[in-house]
C-alpha cells in the first residue's frame, strides 16, 4: 500500500505561501523528480519520520552532517548543556579555541583556522584569501563540483576554447564569471591548459578532492598529485573544498585519505554536528593576511556561535572517541555496495554504484563516471522512478542523481538489508522488469 503524504502535501502548500517553492534550499524541492517532499517532523539514529507518521531509512543524512546518525545523546546533551549558558554572546570563547585545537590537530595542513556560519562562507574567503595573497585574478573550478553558492561558483563552462566562464545564475555578472575558469574533472591536461595560459593570473584551484555534488566520482590515480604539483610550479594556491569530504572519507578528509596536502581547506557539515558551522584553515602565511592579522577581510556575526561548537566538539569527540569508527563505516558501505551489486546483477543491469567511504551513489547509467560529461547523461527519469518507488518504501534518498548518499554508524545491517530489498523493486519497476 503506498504512502499517505497528505499533510507534507498541505505543509507545502503553506509554506508556498511565505518561503520561495517552499523550501529553504532549493534541493529540498524535488523539482528534478517531481512529487511533492516530506516535510520532517523527526529523527533519531538512521531514521527520519515525516508530517505524516512515515518513518524512513535516511540515506540524506542532513546531506552529510549526520554521520553519528540523528539526535545523537552526546551531541543533544552537549547543546543542551551550551545552549542553558546563552545561546551568542559576539565574543571569543573557549569553546571556539578547542575546536580549532582539535580540528588542526586533525588537518595537519591548517596550522591557523577560522570558523564561519556555512560551507559557501568557508569557499568564498577561501578564495578571496587566495587571490589577496597572491595579487591574481582568476580561479579555476570544474564542472560538476559544487562549493555553494558564492558568485564564483555559479558559473558554467564557456563555449567552446574559450573556457571564460559563463553565469549559470542571473544576478552573477559577466565580470564575475570572467574570472572563475571551468576544467574537467580528472582531466589534467585541461587544468594544465589554463593554468598555461594565464600563468601570472591564477591565483587559484578549488577542487571537491572527492566530486560529491555529479554523484560520488572519485579522483583518478594521480589527478590530486598533478594539480599539487602544478601548483607548486606556478604559484597558485590549492584549495580543497572538503566540506563533503571532511570527516567523512576518513577523519583527516581526503587529505589524509589520499595523502596530498593542500594549501588551504574549507570544512562544513559534519564539523557543525548539525548546527551552522564551516571552516577555513591552512598554510600560515596564508592564514595570517586574515583579518586582523592581513588586509583580507573576513567577518560574522554568528560565526563561532557557543551552541554550534559545542555540537561540533561533541560530534567529533564522539567519532575519535570510538575505536575503529571508519573500520566500521567502512564494513556497512561494504555491506551496501555488495547488496546493490547483487541486485544489479540479479536483474542484469550494468548499473554504476560508485562510492568512497560511506558517501556514494547509483548511476543510472553504463559507464563509468569520471566527470560531469559522463554523469550528465544518466537516466535521470528512470532515477526519478527509482527514487520514488524507494521512498514509498521507506529509503529516503537525495532527490537528484547528482547527489550522493550517505552512511551514519547507526545504520544496520537489517537496515542496509530493507534498503537491498527496496532497491530490487524499484529497479525492476524503473525497468519495466
Ligand atoms: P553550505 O553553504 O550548503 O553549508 O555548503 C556549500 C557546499 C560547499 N562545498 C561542497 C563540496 C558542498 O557539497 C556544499 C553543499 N552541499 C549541498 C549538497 N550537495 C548542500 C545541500 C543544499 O544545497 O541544500
Amino acid at each position: 500500500m503506498s504512502r499517505s503524504y497528505k499533510r507534507s502535501i498541505e505543509l507545502l502548500a503553506r509554506a508556498q505561501q511565505k518561503i520561495p517553492g517552499g523550501v529553504n534550499s532549493p534541493v529540498r524541492a524535488y523539482s528534478s523528480v517531481g512529487g511533492s517532499p516530506p516535510f520532517i517532523a523527526k529523527a533519531a539514529g538512521p531514521n527520519v519520520w515525516d508530517a505524516d507518521g512515515n518513518r524512513y531509512i535516511d540515506y540524506v543524512g542532513s546531506w552529510g552532517p549526520m554521520i553519528l546518525g540523528h539526535a545523537h545523546q552526546g551531541v543533544i546533551e552537549a547543546v543542551q548543556k551550551a545552549v542553558s549558558d546563552g545561546t551568542s554572546f559576539g565574543a571569543p570563547t573557549e569553546r571556539e579555541i578547542a575546536l580549532a585545537e582539535l580540528v588542526t590537530s586533525l588537518y595537519p595542513s591548517m596550522d591557523l583556522v577560522r570558523m564561519v556560519s556555512s560551507g559557501t562562507e568557508a569557499t568564498m574567503t577561501a578564495v578571496r584569501l587566495a587571490r589577496g595573497a597572491t595579487g591574481r585574478r582568476k580561479i579555476i573550478k570544474f564542472e560538476g563540483c559544487y562549493h555553494g553558492h558564492g558568485d564564483a561558483f555559479l558559473i558554467k563552462a564557456g563555449s567552446g576554447a574559450a573556457t571564460l566562464g559563463e553565469p549559470s545564475s542571473p544576478g552573477v555578472t559577466e565580470g564575475t564569471a570572467a574570472d572563475t575558469l571551468s576544467a574537467t574533472y580528472n582531466d589534467l591536461e585541461s587544468v594544465k591548459i589554463l593554468v598555461e595560459a594565464s600563468p601570472d593570473d591564477v591565483a587559484a584551484i578549488i577542487v571537491e578532492p572527492v566530486a560529491g555534488n555529479m554523484g560520488c566520482v572519485p579522483p583518478n590515480q594521480g589527478f590530486l598529485q598533478g594539480m599539487r604539483d602544478l601548483c607548486d610550479r606556478h604559484g597558485v594556491v590549492l584549495i580543497f573544498d572538503e566540506v563533503m569530504t571532511g570527516f567523512r572519507v576518513a577523519l583527516g578528509g581526503a587529505q589524509a585519505l589520499y595523502g596530498i596536502t593542500p594549501d588551504l581547506t574549507t570544512l562544513g557539515k559534519i564539523i557543525g554536528g548539525g548546527m551552522p558551522v564551516g571552516a577555513f584553515g591552512g598554510r600560515r602565511e596564508l592564514m595570517e593576511q586574515i583579518a586582523p592579522l592581513g588586509h583580507v577581510y573576513q567577518a560574522g556575526t554568528l560565526s563561532g556561535n557557543p551552541v554550534a561548537m559545542a555540537a561540533g566538539l561533541a560530534t567529533l569527540s564522539a567519532i575519535t572517541e570510538m575505536p575503529d569508527f571508519y573500520d566500521q563505516m567502512e564494513t556497512k558501505a561494504r555491506t551496501l555496495t555488495s547488496g546493490m551489486q547483487g541486485v544489479l546483477d540479479q536483474l542484469n543491469l550494468n548499473l554504476k554504484f560508485q562510492r568512497v567511504g560511506s558517501m556514494g551513489c547509483l548511476y543510472f547509467t553504463e559507464v563509468d563516471v569520471t566527470d560531469w560529461q559522463t554523469a550528465e547523461v544518466c537516466d535521470t527519469d528512470r532515477f526519478g522512478v527509482y527514487m520514488h518507488s524507494m521512498l514509498d518504501q521507506g529509503i529516503y534518498l537525495a532527490p537528484s542523481q547528482f547527489e550522493v548518499g550517505f552512511l551514519s554508524i547507526t545504520h544496520s545491517d537489517e537496515d542496509i538489508a530493507q534498503t537491498v530489498d527496496a532497491a530490487h523493486l524499484s529497479l525492476k519497476k524503473a525497468y519495466d522488469r
